[in-house]
């Protein structure tokens, strides 16, 4: 009688153990979906020009890739060397072209957006340290549809 309960005791244990597999499989399963869906929408070539001036307005400059087949907006920016960010566009009218904040920069079904000082682009505003050429951080971007991605940003001499 005693010895049966330690078999019985073994079986439910090994009954909970495929029960936990199967929830582990199911959650990578649909992490991948998730990391499958981040995908469509890639971040390349981001970078800030340097500056030895702490409290400095500096463009954030990236190429957004949206292999998606609907449309997604870059919404915020968040990076540990400003305190904020905006979007901004270039407006040319009568006189000099001039920077306007906007709410989001849009990015179009399967397009590529480079962003740039002279058409859409991020501001950092009020830079906490100075950006030394060859130095790297990690900023976080949250768009409409693809959520929030970390990208990594390097620290590059103008041209
Ligand atoms: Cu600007």
């Amino acid at each position: 009688m005693s010895a049966t309960w330690p078999i019985v005791k073994r079986k439910a244990l090994a009954a909970a153990a495929r029960g936990l597999l199967i929830v582990a499989v199911g959650l990578i399963a649909s992490h991948s979906i998730l990391l499958a869906g981040d995908e469509a929408l890639r971040i390349v070539d981001a970078w800030v020009p340097a500056t030895d001036r702490i409290g400095s307005d500096v463009p954030l400059l990236l190429t957004i890739r949206n292999e998606a087949d609907a449309a997604d907006a870059l919404l915020r920016v968040r990076c540990p060397v400003a305190n904020f960010s905006e979007r901004h566009t270039v407006d040319r009218g009568e006189g000099a072209p001039a920077m306007r904040m906007i709410p989001q920069i849009p990015l179009a079904a399967g397009s590529t957006t480079v962003l740039k000082p002279d058409g859409y682009h991020v501001m950092l505003l009020q830079t906490r340290q100075p950006l030394v050429t060859g130095e790297r951080f990690t900023c976080s971007i949250a768009f409409q549809k693809a959520g929030t991605i970390e990208t990594e940003v390097n620290v590059r001499q103008l041209p």
